[in-house]
């Protein structure tokens, strides 16, 4: 147990579960107890007048917020008085729940790209797990595809990652993860390929062919442009590929018993390159979730 004793030092953002609870009287989010989360760190906030106890995903740079059972403690009023000024308000996000572990990160690359661009912009978040097989009612209502990653952005609910993405960039310029317009692109047609060679039940339908022409094209622009898209920086079209190439690796190994092939030695530095990112290992989904996750097509 790490004791907190200035907010200063208070960095993680916290990971909510919320999902459809027929315990539940209505249908407004209820923040639950984050026992049991992965990875989870417990905080004690000495002095704080508040609930004893948090527990928070290590996920990044944000602020602590914690949750408890009885909700959500704002830390800045926990006895800070002659603290630094406060930190803004962490963004909330609400991202996939791991199917069968409802109080779990979940495997969805979209989510992950978001939890990515707020790691690697160092915004202060708090990540809410949506069990999307048992969507609040809530949820549905606020955003009726029914679809995550969403975003709170001042009081509204945005979906859609790309979406997502542009707000943050915009709203938090620095440090600019924007990828040059001619690479902005690169890679973008993998998951489908990856996607259609998965559920391919014919081993002659061009499937695996589709998905090696676009990997070798993006073996092909890595030679020049090392070690990420854009060269030597992470950029935003890094954080986008780098999830779906997780599921990619993961689902045809378990599924096809499929890799990368070894000749594609610039792609395969890369994919080593990404997952290996703090970042990413903080906001990955563990293998088994995204296992589970493409299950539904076997
Ligand atoms: N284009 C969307 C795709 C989002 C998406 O497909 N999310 C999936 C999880 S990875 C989802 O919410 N599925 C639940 C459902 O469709 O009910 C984005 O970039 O955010």
């Amino acid at each position: 147990m790490r004791a907190l004793t200035a907010l200063s030092v208070c960095h993680s953002p916290s990971l909510s579960l919320l999902s459809a609870s027929p315990r539940r009287k209505s249908n407004l989010p209820t923040l639950t107890s984050l026992a049991n989360l992965a990875n989870s760190v417990v905080y004690s906030v000495p002095d704080s007048g508040c609930a004893g106890v948090a527990r928070g995903l290590k996920l990044g740079t944000g602020r602590l917020e914690g949750v408890t059972r009885r909700g959500v403690v704002a830390m800045a009023d926990a006895g800070a008085a002659d603290a630094a000024p406060a930190a803004p308000a962490p963004v909330e996000v609400f991202v996939k729940a791991a199917v069968g572990h409802p109080d779990k990160l979940g495997d969805c690359p979209f989510s992950q790209r978001v939890l990515l661009t707020l790691e690697h912009k160092g915004v202060p978040y708090d990540a809410k797990l949506i069990d999307t097989s048992n969507k609040p009612q809530w949820f549905l209502d606020a955003n009726p595809e029914g679809k995550v990653p969403v975003m709170k952005d001042d009081g509204k609910f945005v979906a859609d990652s790309d979406v997502i993405t542009q707000i943050l960039e915009e709203k938090f310029p620095e440090p600019s993860l924007k990828t040059p317009e001619d690479k902005a692109n690169v890679g973008g047609k993998v998951f489908p390929k990856f996607v259609a060679f998965l559920k391919s039940k014919d081993a002659n339908d061009g499937t695996e062919g589709e998905l090696l022409t676009e990997l070798k094209a993006l073996d092909e622009h890595l030679k020049s442009n090392k070690p990420f898209i854009a060269g030597e920086k992470v950029t935003a079209a890094d954080l986008a590929l780098a999830p779906k190439l997780y599921h990619l690796k993961i689902a045809l190994s378990h599924y096809k018993k499929w890799s990368v092939p070894e000749e594609l030695t610039n792609l395969r530095s890369y994919i080593e390159a990404v997952h290996s990112l703090e970042s990413f290992k903080k906001t990955q989904a563990e293998e088994d979730f995204v296992v589970a996750g493409w299950a539904k097509f076997f």
